[in-house]
């Protein structure tokens, strides 16, 4: 019988998988790590007296080794790097066939550089495996969430015939004898799907061609995007962005200490409601700090971070910043009635923005005079308008940044560090 421990996921007998990721020889006894799927290695110590023929198998195996073990969680764990068990059958899947071009145990800390090229391996090591276990407990908790919450999950074309937020972004590609784009955002279908459902979401790749080279940009990244139909306003948005976020931070806390741990991340319990900003008051918190910020445009990166720094100080590590001005929002966002600010809001965590949205312009005459007013032509956006002829209810929604989120969660410095292969300008491959 195979049983599972408590919480942990450990299987007490079992067969178990992995490469060997470390051997020692302490004394007449042989340690080998392994490393599988589970974020913490399997720990097996094999006696040269004891275990002779187990012995003989692991002995003259190369560190990268493919093996499968049986065996039971050992009574006693002494271990601190894993979890120890007591193997009865080793089997060899694979050998390597050359030194591996990186030390998985992590003795040797490699370059971000060779940690992009060699992720896929590089995931072997219990710290590099901890990030993308947690990538997949974010998803899970916002899927979670979101179908809780009454959203129903949907899927919009990656290949579109215009884009949502800025055509300077816009990857072209040749769609057989017209030009189409790849989707920036999943933006103008998951509204127009607020025409038949109350709510929708979608997790979604976004292709974006910035050219600049940061830390917090990638060209191919993943949103968690949603639409929330039948509102009030944008504080029934900014709630939702809110609990969402709170509950995949708790998510992470409770299921994955064991990565945390790893990570060596201590992740706070988050109690919204989260501080709102005016646009207006960060300006005026910025500009008293002696930084320049105009109230026109949308911040800059480092004025984003700035902010973050003054927000911190005031134990604001989430907030919100609302009521951007028109001339630096997508059309699509509402005005108010002055027609000078709107209803986009954006959410920072630690200084850097990691989801933006808020209500959207709901009115069909509204939003043809937005396009105009953007210079863009409603020709190009007839499909996106019809939509908002048939009643169409007051909605908003946002997108949320995976990586970016993850990124702050895990304090990580780079971006590229949350994804598995980064698209980024100078990378298309691995
Ligand atoms: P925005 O363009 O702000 O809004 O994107 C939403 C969120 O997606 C993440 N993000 C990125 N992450 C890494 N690299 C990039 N190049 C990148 N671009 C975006 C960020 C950002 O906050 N349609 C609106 C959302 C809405 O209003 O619903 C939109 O796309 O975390």
């Amino acid at each position: 019988m195979i049983k599972r421990g408590l919480n942990t996921g450990v299987l007490a007998l079992a067969k178990l998988c992995g490469w060997i990721i470390r051997k020692a020889r302490v004394g007449k006894v042989l340690i080998v790590e392994v490393c599988g799927n589970n974020s913490k290695p399997y720990v097996l110590a094999l006696k040269e007296d004891r275990d002779r023929e187990l012995y003989a198998v692991a002995e003259p195996l190369d560190i990268g080794s493919a093996i499968c073990f049986e065996g039971e969680l050992a009574s006693e764990q002494r271990s601190k790097r894993g979890i120890e068990y007591v193997a009865t059958r080793i089997e060899v899947y694979a050998k390597p066939i050359e030194h591996l071009p990186v030390d998985i145990a992590g003795k040797v800390p490699a370059l971000l550089e060779t940690r992009i090229k060699y992720r896929w391996l590089l995931a072997r090591n219990p710290v590099e495996k901890a990030i993308f276990k947690i990538r997949t407990g974010v998803l899970k908790a916002a899927r979670e969430y979101l179908e809780k919450n009454g959203f129903v999950e949907v899927q919009t074309p990656k290949i579109v015939a215009a884009g949502a937020e800025g055509g300077a972004t816009l990857f072209k590609v040749q769609y057989f004898e017209r030009e189409a784009y790849l989707s920036q955002s999943p933006q103008l279908y998951k509204q127009m799907l607020i025409s038949s459902f109350e709510r929708v979401y979608e997790i979604t790749p976004y292709f974006r061609a910035e050219k600049f080279n940061t830390t917090r940009h990638l060209n191919e990244s993943w949103g968690i995007d949603i639409e929330q139909g039948f509102i009030n306003g944008v504080e029934d948005v900014m709630q939702t962005a809110e609990n969402l976020v709170s509950y995949i931070v708790d998510f992470v806390r409770i299921n994955y200490k064991d990565e945390l741990e790893i990570l060596g991340v201590n992740l706070p319990k988050l109690t919204p409601p989260f501080r709102r900003l005016k646009f207006t008051e960060a300006v005026d918190i910025l500009r008293s700090e002696g930084i320049e910020v105009s109230e026109v445009e949308d911040l800059s990166d480092a004025a984003e971070k700035k902010l973050g720094e003054i927000m911190a100080e005031k134990k604001h590590d989430l907030y919100f910043i609302v009521g951007f001005p028109w001339t630096s929002t997508a059309f699509y966002y509402m005005r108010e009635e002055d027609k000078v600010y709107t209803r986009k809001f954006d959410f920072d965590y630690k200084g850097l923005e990691i989801a933006s949205g808020g209500q959207r312009e709901h009115r069909y005459d509204k939003l043809v005079e937005a396009l105009r007013e953007k210079g863009l032509n409603p020709a190009d956006f007839e499909f996106y308008l019809e939509a908002f002829k048939y009643g169409m209810p007051p909605h908003g929604g946002f997108g949320l940044g995976v990586e970016r989120l993850i990124m702050k969660m895990l304090n990580l410095e780079n971006i590229r560090e949350a994804i598995m292969f980064v698209r980024d300008r100078t990378r298309i491959t691995p």
